[in-house]
């Protein structure tokens, strides 16, 4: 489809799991504005600045728009073709000498907002086959993706809070009011929040600041970080007391096993380590036995920990202990209009396999980013000789950026795939461009299942492609892998029709699915013969849970979702989907997985901590480590500040402004300090998302500080080995001055 390039159009914003539709006025090749589109079905209107600063993004100079390619005088344009061609040559070799496992993939977060890079991706790794597969995800969600996996056997089954019914919400190291929420797709969190006060609901934080969102909630406990499994397990073995009863329909198994290890944690203990008074753990727990509807909800201040795992497995433990998992009002399973075929198969996605050098358990077909650069670095069998990354910018979301960025520089090759320069991408040999995304479609096919409310929304692209899509440009890497060769146009066709028949196969072939039986060519010939990502996703719509089954009945087709610009709503959470979503044996929920109860003998064993530990945040004018550049939104503001404890400032002898090093075993950072009484005393705050690099500075990024340089890869949640990059045991002291820039 050509779109015509002026007027209004509606766009869902790709940055961030708000989802907000937008309306964005154009003429020709320009964004004239941006601003909230009121009629959309699931955003109501919501917008924030990095929303509207996608104008400027759209414009940026800075943006990439010619593929590079490593020459001798550094990184140079080229055309798609000698990009391509290099990519294919280089790869053959690696796979030809050391095989396919030396092959690795680097998937970074905005992969989830991007539906053709997303779906692109997936063939090219399918086609690769290499079991080195990285994430964003093993520094983001995957403690709490095991946690649902190890207990309801489906790792996509993840309870999101119902906040327009809840009475009473406990929400730990989450700051939506920053972040717009994250697991939970929740636009317009304030007025949300403002609702359920006007029905006398309450909102309680745990989170060792008073951020943003606490100062909204009724109630704010400062927990010390990393201690939330601590006070999890007294308040539940308080709720027992209370009389509390996991209910019979839920078909729990392993109750009892579960709790008899948790009976281990005294309120007391619970209570130093956590520091938060008895008194105030037992009212907590009061207060979840008596609201009628109630939700616990947690996000990254829960899963990059220690405890990663078995936090976020406490967390739904409480909501089935408390009756609410998956009623009206409580923790609920949203309904993802988008289908992809059930995997039926026996066994958890769960350390199938182990990574080669430090044995690291596979995690839903993934290796964890801690293990990246020991696998690149370590000679053998299986080494790791070229990466291709995704839309991910690991030197400064990984952790212990300075050994990874070197161990970037012993690759045979790496491509990159990205729309700016970043500190990753400067070690690439070939850059590909990604596209503006206006010149892109959207639709949340990941995030969907995630929303707070049932609804299935589309983008067409605004503006034509000036360059390949990604969607394209996943595919012609697939294809250089399984041909290698360069695919002519005809060839490209060809093999994306192959791709189609397959996808549709899978769905034909799936016992459980509603295209079971059918006639692959009848639904090949009802996709049409239209381009890109675009059919792949009308048969996950199709096919989905209000799908028109391909005529089966009546019900969306991508065709109705391009035709109602403001999104289908399909209503408000509809409860009773424990049948559908457990996914293990008897269709029981196991709450004593040996794992977990292993976790809880590790957490019992933990030594205390003391001096300082230092936790991240969110800014609302950057997204993690891009739009660093946007003048819109970063122009002359100090973004990469400590935040610390008044008295733990006057201690030091600093005051706002002036400098502090921070050290760790991996590096030392200097930052600018700003004292506060938001923040507990011990614990001190850092955003990561930023560096020191001053050749990238060149590009308008605004300058901070590396947090994830201070972070050692043997800090792992002990069950995902998801980076624990929260609660670092740090030193820090004055400084005279900011560190000079690191020089490469
Ligand atoms: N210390 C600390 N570290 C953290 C976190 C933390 O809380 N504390 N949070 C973690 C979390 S939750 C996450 S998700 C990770 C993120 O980790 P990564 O995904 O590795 O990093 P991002 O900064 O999101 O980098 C995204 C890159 O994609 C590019 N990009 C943006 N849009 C597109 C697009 O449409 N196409 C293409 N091709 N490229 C695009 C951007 O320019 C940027 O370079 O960071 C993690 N790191
Ligand atoms: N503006 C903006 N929005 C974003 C992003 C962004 O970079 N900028 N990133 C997006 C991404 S990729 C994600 S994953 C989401 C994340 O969404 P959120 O998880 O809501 O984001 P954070 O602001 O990192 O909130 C984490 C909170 O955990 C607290 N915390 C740290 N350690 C602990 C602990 O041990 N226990 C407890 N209880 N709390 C702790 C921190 O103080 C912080 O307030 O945000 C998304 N939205
Ligand atoms: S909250 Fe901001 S960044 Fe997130 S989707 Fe909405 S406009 Fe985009
Ligand atoms: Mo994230």
């Amino acid at each position: 489809m050509t779109p015509d390039t002026s007027g209004t159009k509606t766009r869902i914003c790709p940055i961030c799991e708000a989802g907000c539709g937008l309306r964005i006025r154009t003429t020709d090749r320009q964004v004239i504005a941006i601003e909230p589109n009121r009629e959309d079905v699931f955003s109501t209107g919501h917008v924030c600045a990095k929303g509207i600063a996608l104008k400027e993004l759209d414009a940026d100079p800075d943006r990439l728009r010619t593929p590079l390619i490593r020459r001798a005088n550094g990184l140079q344009p080229a055309t798609w073709n000698e990009a391509f061609a290099l990519i294919e040559s280089k790869l053959s070799q690696i796979r030809q000498a050391h095989g396919t496992s030396a092959i690795g993939t680097y998937i970074g977060n905005p992969t989830a907002h991007n539906i053709g890079l997303s779906m692109g991706l997936g063939v090219f790794a399918s086609t690769l086959g290499s079991t080195q597969v990285y994430s964003a995800g093993s520094v983001d969600q995957l403690p709490k993706q095991l946690a649902c996996e190890l207990m309801f056997g489906n790792d996509m089954a993840i309870p999101v809070p119902d906040i327009e019914r809840c009475d009473y919400l406990l929400m730990l190291g989450a700051n939506p009011v920053v972040s717009n929420g994250s697991l939970w797709m929740v636009p317009k969190f304030r007025d949300k929040l403002r609702a359920l006060h006007d029905r006398g609901g309450k909102l309680v934080i745990l989170d060792p600041r008073l951020t943003e969102t606490a100062r909204l909630a009724d109630q704010h406990y400062a927990i010390k970080p990393g201690a939330d499994a601590w006070l999890l397990s007294a308040v539940i073995n308080e709720l027992r007391r209370l009389g509390a009863q996991i209910p019979n329909h839920y078909n729990a198994q392993g109750v009892e096993s579960l709790f008899a290890s948790l009976a281990q944690i005294s309120s007391e203990a619970a209570a130093l380590r956590s520091g938060i008074d008895i008194a105030d753990i037992h009212a907590i727990a009061g207060a979840l036995h008596t609201a009628k509807r109630a939700a616990v909800y947690g996000r990254v201040g829960t899963t990059l920990q220690q405890f990663g795992t078995l936090t976020s497995f406490l967390i739904e433990v409480i909501n089935l202990l408390t009756g609410n998992l998956d009623r009206a009002g409580g923790a609920m399973f949203p309904e993802q209009a988008f289908a992809t075929p059930t995997h039926s198969g026996s066994g958890l996605n769960y350390n199938r396999y182990q990574s080669r050098v430090s044995g690291y358990p596979e995690v839903l077909g993934q290796m964890p980013v801690v293990a990246l650069s020991e696998e690149i670095t370590t000679p053998g069998d299986g080494q790791l000789r070229a990466l291709v990354c995704f839309a991910g910018n690991p030197v400064v979301s990984n952790p212990d950026s300075d050994r990874l960025a070197a161990a970037l520089t012993k690759l045979e090759f790496m491509v990159c795939i990205d729309i700016y320069h970043t500190e990753t991408s400067r070690y690439a040999d070939v850059i590909l461009p990604g596209t503006s995304p206006f010149e892109d479609s959207h639709y949340d096919s990941f995030l969907g299942a995630m929303g707070y409310k049932n609804t299935a929304r589309y983008s067409p692209p605004i503006f034509p492609a000036s360059s390949p899509s990604e969607w394209q440009m996943g595919l012609t890497l697939a294809y250089l892998i399984k041909q290698a060769a360069v695919p002519t146009p005809q060839a490209l066709n060809a093999f994306e029709d192959d791709v189609v028949a397959a996808a549709v196969s899978r769905h034909v072939n799936d016992e459980q699915g509603p295209l079971f039986g059918r006639d692959v060519q009848e639904i090949i010939a009802a996709i049409g013969p239209d381009r890109g990502a675009e059919r792949l996703l009308d048969l996950g719509i199709r096919a989905g849970r209000w799908g028109d089954h391909f005529g089966a009945r009546n019900g969306l087709t991508l065709q109705q979702l391009i035709d109602n610009p403001n999104g289908i709503d399909m209503g408000a959470l509809r409860p009773n989907r424990l049948n559908e979503v457990v996914r293990l044996k008897h269709s029981s929920i196991n709450l004593a997985p040996q794992e977990i109860l292993l976790e809880i003998g590790r957490l019992l064993a933990q030594p205390v901590t003391s001096g300082f530990q230092l936790i991240g945040r969110r800014n609302s004018q950057t997204n993690n480590s891009w739009l660093r550049n946007l003048p819109m939104l970063t122009k002359g503001r100090a973004l990469s500040e400590l935040e610390m404890n008044l008295e733990d400032a006057r201690l030091l002898g600093v005051a706002s402004g002036e400098w502090v090093q921070i050290s760790t075993t991996t590096a030392t950072v200097n930052v600018v300090v700003r004292t506060s009484n938001a923040i507990r005393r011990g614990t001190v705050s850092l955003p990561h998302g930023f560096s020191e690099d001053n050749e990238l500075q060149q590009h308008r990024l605004t300058p901070g500080a590396n947090y994830n340089r201070l972070v050692a890869t043997s800090q792992i949640d002990g069950l995902s080995a998801t980076a624990a990059l929260n609660g670092l045991s740090v030193n820090i002291s004055r400084a005279s001055a900011a560190a000079p820039s690191r020089q490469h």
